[in-house]
Parts: C-alpha cells; sequence; structure tokens
C-alpha cells in the first residue's frame, strides 16, 4: 500500500510543540523568563501558566518513546531562546541550557526522529524586552544573531531542518508579547519597525545557517491566514485580495524574494508607518532568503470591503478591521470549532497550491490541528474522533494537492501532546496524547493516548494512504 503513496520517500510525518508551551521547567538550569512566561503569568489566576505545562523538561524520555511508538519521523520543536540565553544580553551560553537540548537530540537521535528546529517561537527573553524595548531596538538583532550561531554550533551535527522565527506576521499583531511603545499612528510605527527587525533577524539567521552548516536548510514559518471575498462584488473580492498581501504575502514576499513588496510599503507610506529600511537592510534581505518556506495552517476568513472611517483593529486573531482595505467577517459556508476557529480543509490545499504557484519553493507544514476542551471518558479513555476526522480531512486535501504537483516536505500536526495554548491556558487541548491536567492543578501529569493517537499512527505507517 504504502509504494503506491503520492508521497516522496523523504517525506517526513511529523508532528509540533512549542518549548514555553510544552517544557515547563520555568526557572530550572538558570533558565531566565522570557515575555511569552510574563505574558501567561499574567493570567495564572484562570489559566495554566509556562511554569510546569506539560513538564517535558523531565518527562522527555517518556514523550519521545511515545513519539517513537506513532512512528513519528520528526518532531518540531522549539529552543527556549531563555534557556541558552537567561537574560539575552550575555556574551556566553548557559552551559545547562545546551545540556538540556543535547539530552533531548541525543534521544530523538535514538529513535531516528527528525528535529525541525525553530529558534524563536514567541519567547523574547524578557530581558531584552526591559533593557532594549525588545525588537523596538536593532541591538536585539545581535542578540539573536548570537543566540542563532550558539545553536548552529552545538546542534549542527544533528539538526538539519533550522526555522527561524515563528508566525512572524501573526506576533506582529501579539501586543501582549510584542509590547508596540505608543497609541494610535505611533504604536502602527512601532509595530512595523519591530516587525522590519524581524525580517533583518530571519535574513540574517539564515545567511549564518548558509556559512556555518551548509547541508542544512532554514526558512521562517508563517500563520498562513487566507480569506475567501465576502461576496463576489468586485469590492469584496479586493478586500480579500488586500488581506492576503497585506497580511500573508508581504512576510513570504520579503522570505522568498529578499525584498517588500511595492504595495505593501505603500500602505505603510500612506499611514506614516514605514519603518527605516537602508540599503544595507535591502542586502541583507536580499542575501538571506529562506530554502523553502514553512506555514502553520488552521483557519480561512471571508473579508468584504470596509469603509475607511471604520474603527480599526489591527491586532484581532478572528476580526481585524483594516479601514479603506478589508475586514473579517464570518463564512457561513464553514463550521466553527467551540473556539470560533472556522474549520476549512479545502482552503488547506487552496493555501498549498497558492504558494506553490507563487514561489516554486518547496512547502513544510510545521502546525495544523484543531484544539477542542477534550475530556476523558469514564472508560479512561478520550475519543476525540472531531481531531481523527480534522487530520483525515486535512491531510486527504494535503494528498490531492501532492499528487497535483506540489512539493511538500513534511507535515507536522499540532500538536503531539497537550499543552498550554498560546491563547486559552490548558483546556485548550491540542495534543494526540492527552495529559492528565487541570488549568491551576497540575496534577501527575499522566499521559493518556487520545484515539486520535491510532488514527494518525495509522495515517504515518501507510504513507497519507489510510485515512479512514
Ligand atoms: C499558533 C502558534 C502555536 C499555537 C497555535 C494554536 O499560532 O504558533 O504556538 O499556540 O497557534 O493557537 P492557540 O494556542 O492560541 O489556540
Amino acid at each position: 500500500m504504502a509504494s503506491e503513496s503520492v508521497f516522496p520517500p523523504a517525506f517526513l510525518w511529523g508532528a509540533s510543540t512549542s518549548a514555553f508551551q510544552v517544557e515547563g521547567g520555568l526557572t530550572a538550569g538558570g533558565k531566565g523568563l522570557s515575555v511569552a512566561d510574563v505574558a501567561a503569568r499574567a493570567k495564572a489566576d484562570v489559566y495554566a501558566d509556562t511554569s510546569v505545562a506539560a513538564n517535558f523538561y523531565e518527562l522527555y524520555p517518556e514523550d519521545i518513546a511515545l513519539m517513537a511508538e506513532l512512528g513519528l519521523q520528526s518532531y518540531r520543536m522549539s529552543i527556549n531562546w531563555t534557556r541558552i540565553y537567561p537574560h539575552g544580553t550575555e556574551q556566553e551560553p548557559n552551559s545547562e541550557g545546551l545540556a538540556f537540548y543535547n539530552r533531548v537530540f541525543d534521544e530523538l537521535a535514538r529513535y531516528g526522529i527528525e528535529p525541525i528546529v525553530t529558534l524563536y517561537h514567541f519567547d523574547l527573553p524578557l530581558g531584552l524586552h526591559e533593557d532594549l524595548g525588545g525588537w523596538e531596538s536593532r541591538a536585539t538583532i545581535e542578540h539573536f544573531i548570537r543566540y542563532a550561531r550558539t545553536c548552529f554550533e552545538h546542534f549542527g551535527d544533528r539538526v538539519k531542518w533550522w526555522l527561524t522565527i515563528n508566525e512572524q506576521n501573526l506576533l506582529a499583531r501579539k501586543d501582549k508579547i510584542m509590547h508596540p511603545q505608543g497609541e494610535g499612528d505611533e504604536r502602527e510605527r512601532s509595530r512595523h519597525r519591530m516587525n522590519h527587525h524581524m525580517f533583518l533577524a530571519n535574513a540574517r539567521a539564515v545567511s549564518l545557517c548558509h556559512e556555518l552548516l551548509p547541508d542544512a536548510r532554514i526558512a521562517p514559518t508563517i500563520a498562513w491566514l487566507p480569506s475567501y471575498p465576502a461576496t463576489a462584488h468586485p469590492d469584496d473580492v479586493r478586500a480579500a485580495r488586500d488581506a492576503d498581501d497585506l497580511y500573508n504575502y508581504y512576510a513570504t514576499d520579503v522570505y522568498v524574494r529578499g525584498a517588500y513588496p511595492e504595495r505593501y510599503l505603500f500602505w505603510l507610506r500612506e499611514h506614516g508607518w514605514e519603518p527605516e529600511i537602508t540599503a544595507e537592510d535591502e542586502a541583507v534581505l536580499k542575501a538571506g532568503t529562506c530554502d523553502f518556506l514553512g506555514f502553520n495552517y488552521y483557519v480561512t476568513f471571508a473579508a468584504e470591503r470596509c469603509p475607511p472611517d471604520a474603527p480599526a483593529d489591527y491586532t484581532a486573531i478572528l476580526a481585524l478591521v483594516v479601514p479603506g482595505r478589508f475586514r473579517y467577517v464570518p463564512n457561513p459556508f464553514l463550521e466553527a470549532t467551540e473556539y470560533g476557529w472556522q474549520i476549512d480543509p479545502v482552503g488547506f490545499r487552496t493555501s498549498l497550491f497558492d504558494l506553490w504557484e507563487r514561489y516554486r519553493l518547496p512547502l513544510m507544514i510545521t502546525e495544523n490541528g484543531i484544539g477542542t476542551a477534550d475530556v476523558v471518558s469514564e472508560d479512561g479513555a478520550v475519543h476525540d474522533d472531531y481531531r481523527s476526522l480534522y487530520l483525515r480531512d486535512h491531510i486527504r486535501e494535503m494528498r490531492q494537492a501532492v499528487a497535483e504537483g506540489v512539493e511538500v516536505l513534511s507535515y507536522n500536526m499540532w500538536s503531539f501532546i497537550d499543552i498550554v495554548s498560546s491563547s486559552s491556558g490548558f483546556s485548550k487541548r491540542y495534543g494526540l496524547v492527552y495529559v492528565d491536567r487541570d488549568e491551576l492543578d497540575a496534577k501527575q501529569l499522566r499521559r493518556i493516548r487520545k484515539d486520535s493517537f491510532e488514527t494518525y499512527r495509522r495515517i504515518i505507517a501507510s504513507n497519507g494512504e489510510d485515512l479512514g
């Protein structure tokens, strides 16, 4: 059966997590605090924070054994920046932090699981935020590059796949962890300055990786948030295109083509938000283009025209309002999860076609999954049929795209195990493996394989053919 699969032999079936969401061990081994840790702590009266999370920090041997049982070929994870540089500004790395990831990579190697490693998944060291205003300052780029160099030098013998920044396009909208300065236009200027500095950090990390690890492959990964026109009215079609251009393609164009698209710069200039972009910056962006393109896919949106005098919302995840351009509205043709995320497998296939046709670069799916309030049944199992359905439906669409010629390197569902959600604590669960804990009581953190674990195991074993 496997030999008939459309997926090439080198294709990697994987699953994802990120460090601050899975590890715990908040200050263990000299780890410093990150802005993500602080943001989670601010909600700690209601939601699980990052202090224990799923305690991968201590339980990683058990978890990696479960990955092997599942048949994972790749594990997309992140290094917690604050384990390596606890404050962010140190000149030398923290040896205990390096030792932890050495143990993790060795354990993965024992089972032949390929690590796909994100350098920066929302966890900017708090020290860099306090000392420098984080990405407001160009100095943060230098600290990031020192951190990236350390990771390449210490782990490059075992890590062949690198991801620079997770979801920069969404991160730029996460004010609670980015802390842009000022209000109104000043705040937007600050946001776009930070975004520009992250583009430079990404490009320089890509160039450094090419120099130090010529056999490795490196790329950023984006939050792919595509829009349909709300109606066939030309203004709504234009609105949906603007949503894609100003919130998705602007970033992928910088990553792949090494330059900002003109329309995006026009929009920034129109509002006086354009960051300082020097000739040297342009050369850095041009030099550091990526080897493939990573993307996270969960939802699609519908967009309609938006009058110029509408009150703006430049940060809402599900309800962006960009006056004069577009605003998101619900899509009546799609069902949503209990958290309001609209489920759209066909949109996944369309996304694969769109990205492939625009760039002709191999694609890597770094996240795709469904967040739900799973419960343990009386029989002690977790019957998450909806997750099995979600996986099958999305993988079927991906398989069709691959059959029609799209080059996909790897599919990493989100998430391998239950973790602290970036927005809604521990009750919003994404894992194939249930972690027995409540929001505020970490209990014993017992691992329970959900029904979807078996579904995905079969999908992997059949190389994407057994889709029920
Ligand atoms: C992506 C992030 C992940 C993860 C996921 C689910 O944006 O890269 O870190 O959290 O979304 O989002 P949430 O946890 O908010 O439900």
